[in-house]
């Protein structure tokens, strides 16, 4: 800095006005007169007749410097009115960004339309600063406010301080995001943020070099040359996820533009950061991943949160870096604070000694930030921005935070009070007609007098009142009930919608198209798989494909063999052993218009992702109310090899915790690929696991390969029948055919049906159909006992009302609790086998008809 100085005052005025103005010089100049202030170097202002360019940056640069500290003492009074708007009961948790605003605002200044956010909780500043989020937004999601045109983030399904952008319009689309700045859906699990983060700065790189992408007109509003960056933020205690250190090792090996933020506030609720981090310092932790001139790695930035000009000109020169030579970097913040402590459920002054108290109140970012504006002397060595002006400034900021915070609260109660009106007056109605007109006249001055009664009040005392009535011969009770039933469609929109897409490429708007067989030739099942896959390659430019050894060697399977040649190392491309954030690459670039396919080499490695899959990728559509989508298909392998880590197929687990995505179980690779098929019409998450011993198994080959399309939730009846009627999917579904042609022996007639996929589950109803016929149900599936079998039974006898036709007890065959163990002995004796199918299905015609059927 002081170097800077000396040189300009050595050369000549002009010489520094041109230096000032050029815009190629535009970080150096602004550092220049972030240099002015900081060193109060007022000599170069005082040459009046030639300062006019400068005297212009400079009253810019002041107009800047005031609009930050007015948007921190906006954020600021946000985060303290927030935390009276919970303990007063007006809403129910509040988990604020006081204390992080001046470090959100240096790196709102190089947020750029286009850019992302994968960020966390502390975020308001930044996305205020960004011009995605306002004080009543901010408010509405604080109460639950339902109507995204005041909680766009969500719809009031999360919690405050979980942001996001709409990056869809009404109609499910793409919205140009390019004219935007961009926020990823915020998720509360700590370091959940990080895999997508990986993603979304991927996607600028595939964009930059991408052979093709660049230059179609469709791909423009995703990127401008793959130029965005990703901003990621994350608490200090968060990093000690892993995630976290998931996420920058494969930033750093795959070198893409992501900007890391951590904001070091040095607690994890309770939790002090030596108790989280080695060495106590995330930047000294992860010093060896700081790049140098023979090797890439990271870019290594160290800040403190107060310090206005050091993060302004740190920002400057991260996300510079990052744009430019797509390079990621960390910038560790360092000496933030939580003013008001964690969150809303409890006190700091539990954990934090006096003097870290104390040191809070000193370090206060928008403190000490007005120290140093009160310190900046203009030319004649008068303060540059009065102690008047800033007053002023937090005045109104109080103010007008406090009008936003009652606009907010009055928009989400207006909606409440005319629902309650209307049900007031037809309660009233009712209970005029009512013998108990007393009694329950009661409930509903209760409900009158309440203060600000919520959709659960009321709808509690309608329910109160149809139910006290019931018997009654009462003219008005159907009105009532019909107000109820259009009360509970009307929540189902506000609560229950956008767990899957709601657009035009719902997997349902696809059309199916069937297999076409033109001669008898046979392949294996790899092959049909790998040709497939080839035409998904040349039918979308955007199709992409990464997991361990799906590269070079094109998967453990092969189904990929010949693809990287083909390609190129962009879009078929290994990865490094990492689960996790193989599904965070995914989702990020999902998000971005980019269709991954991402490879997860074993079903029994999804674990090690199924976090991500269920806590983010299942929920995008559901927590954004149809805000933000990620059509990211995942191909896994599994159900059957030998041993406890290579047969897994937990099923139940899956099914239960990724609502929001598909499950696809094909039983053979010519129905796998007709799903991918399917899939890549629609914009929905899905994951299809193939069955592994499928590749060397040969199957007839379509001709019409890449256009073929296999429709979701529909169960297919390969072998129709009267006695019983089977049902299962996968690799069991082959053992179920093979047991099949033992029970035709001995003269028994099952019908055979693969439910192909288990989310959606059959929903045309074929299995009850089938059911009519046969009156007896058999379940296989080689998930653990009431694992996926508890889920099928549900959904055929339950939602399906199958056990109205049953004659005889549903039956089920599934796995052993255990693991299943290794050889061929191992799986015979821990999964079901063809014997045990046949027993089964055998015992259960011998019940009915022990004659035609004797004991085994
Ligand atoms: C996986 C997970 N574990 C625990 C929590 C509960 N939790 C919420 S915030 C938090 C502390 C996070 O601290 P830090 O990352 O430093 O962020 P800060 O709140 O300090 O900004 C914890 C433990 C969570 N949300 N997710
Ligand atoms: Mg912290």
């Amino acid at each position: 800095m002081i170097s800077k100085t000396n040189a300009t005052e050595n050369g000549t005025i002009k010489n520094k006005i041109n230096l000032i103005i050029s815009p190629i010089r535009y970080i150096e100049n602004r550092a220049f007169l972030l240099s002015l202030f900081r060193e109060k170097n007022t000599s170069m202002a005082k040459n009046t007749d030639t300062m006019e360019a400068p005297h212009k940056e400079l009253q810019a640069y002041k107009e800047e410097v005031l609009n930050d500290y007015k948007l921190a003492c906006i954020s600021r009074e946000t985060s303290l009115l927030g935390r009276r708007e919970v303990l007063t009961g007006k809403a129910k948790f509040g988990i604020f960004g006081d204390g992080k605003e001046l470090a959100q605002i240096a790196l709102a200044k190089q947020f750029q339309n286009g850019d992302f956010r994968s960020g966390y909780y502390r975020d308001q500043t930044l996305m205020m600063a960004i011009g995605q989020l306002n004080v009543q937004e901010y408010f509405a999601a604080l109460y639950a406010h339902t109507d995204i045109a005041h909680e766009p983030a969500s719809g009031g399904r999360q919690m405050g301080g979980h942001f996001a952008t709409r990056n869809l319009d009404e109609n499910g689309e793409w919205k140009n995001l390019m004219e935007q700045k961009n926020s990823s859906a915020d998720i509360s699990p700590t370091a959940g943020q990080m895999p997508r983060l990986l993603g979304l700065a991927q996607a600028s790189k595939v964009y930059r070099n991408h052979p093709e992408l660049k230059n179609l007109e469709q791909f423009k509003k995703f990127t401008n040359g793959g130029n965005e960056v990703a901003f990621g933020t994350i608490g200090d205690a968060s990093t000690s996820e892993g995630p976290f250190w998931e996420t920058m090792n494969a930033a750093g090996v795959l070198q893409v533009p992501m900007v890391m933020s951590v904001w070091d506030d040095g607690y994890g609720i309770s939790v002090s950061r030596e108790h989280q981090t080695t060495k106590n310092s995330i930047s000294d932790a992860l010093s060896g991943f700081q790049r140098t001139k023979d090797t890439p790695g990271f870019e290594i930035f160290v800040t403190k949160g107060w310090d206005y000009v050091d993060l302004c000109l740190t920002y400057e020169k991260a996300v510079k870096i990052a744009r430019e030579e797509q390079v990621p970097v960390l910038v560790h913040v360092k000496e933030v604070n939580q003013p008001q402590g964690h969150s809303t459920s409890g006190s700091h002054e539990r954990y934090k000694s006096e003097a870290r108290m104390q040191w809070e109140q000193d370090f206060d970012c928008i403190a000490k930030f007005k120290t140093w504006i009160s310190e900046l002397k203009d030319q004649d060595g008068k303060a540059l921005i009065t102690a008047e002006t800033l007053e002023g400034i937090e005045k109104d900021a109080k103010k007008s935070v406090r009008n936003d915070k009652n606009a907010a609260w009055k928009a989400f109660t207006d909606n409440m009070q005319a629902d309650l009106a209307t049900a007031v007056q037809l309660m009233k109605n009712v209970v005029e007609e009512s013998p108990n007109k007393v009694f329950i006249s009661k409930d509903i001055e209760a409900l009158e007098k309440a203060f600000e009664p919520i959709r659960k009040d009321v709808l509690n005392v309608v329910r109160g009142v149809i139910r006290k009535t019931r018997g009654e011969q009462n003219s008005h009770r159907t009105t009532l009930k019909n107000w109820l039933s259009q009360q509970l469609t009307d929540n189902a929109d506000r609560y229950s919608s956008y767990l899957y897409s709601q657009s035009e490429k719902n997997i349902f708007n696809i059309e199916p198209i069937a297999p076409v067989y033109n001669d008898d030739s046979k392949e294996d099942g790899r092959i049909i798989l790998k040709e497939n896959f080839d035409k998904i390659f040349e039918k979308y430019p955007e199709a992409l494909t990464f997991g361990e050894d799906t590269g070079k060697i094109g998967g453990v399977n092969q189904s990929m063999e010949g693809m990287q040649e083909k390609y190129g190392e962009l879009r078929v491309a290994d990865t490094g052993i990492r689960e996790c954030t193989i599904l965070g690459q995914g989702i990020g670039m999902a998000m971005r218009g980019l269709r991954p396919i991402a490879e997860i080499q074993y079903l029994d490695y999804l674990l090690y992702a199924i976090q991500i899959m269920s806590d983010d990728l299942s929920t995008v559509q559901y927590r954004t109310k149809g805000g933000q989508k990620a059509p990211l298909i995942i191909r896994t392998r599994g159900h059957r090899l030998e041993g406890i880590w290579h047969s897994g197929s937990p099923m139940g687990m899956i099914v239960n915790s990724i609502r929001g995505m598909h499950v696809c179980v094909p039983r053979n690779m010519t129905q796998a690929a007709g799903m991918y098929n399917l899939l890549m019409e629609a914009d929905e998450p899905a994951l299809v696991i193939e069955p592994l011993n499928g590749y060397r198994t040969k199957e007839p080959m379509p001709s019409n390969l890449g256009e073929y399309k296999i429709a979701l939730g529909e169960p297919e009846v390969t072998k129709e029948g009267t006695d019983l009627t089977i049902v299962s999917y996968g690799s069991t579904f082959n053992l179920c055919t093979a047991a099949e042609k033992l029970m035709a022996e001995t003269g028994m007639n099952v019908e055979l049906i693969d439910v192909q996929t288990l989310l959606p589950f059959d929903v045309n109803h074929t299995i009850a159909e089938s059911l009519k016929k046969t009156n007896r149900l058999l379940v296989v599936d080689e998930d653990v006992e009431s694992g996926a079998t508890a889920y099928i039974l549900d959904q055929i006898l339950v939602k399906q009302n199958g056990y109205y036709h049953l004659d005889s007890k549903p039956v089920t065959v599934s796995a052993k609790d255990h693991r299943p163990a290794y050889s061929t002995d191992g799986d015979y004796f821990s999964k079901p086998s063809v014997d045990d199918i046949f027993e089964t299905a055998y015992n259960i015609m011998h019940e009915s008809n022990p004659t035609d059927f004797p004991a085994l």
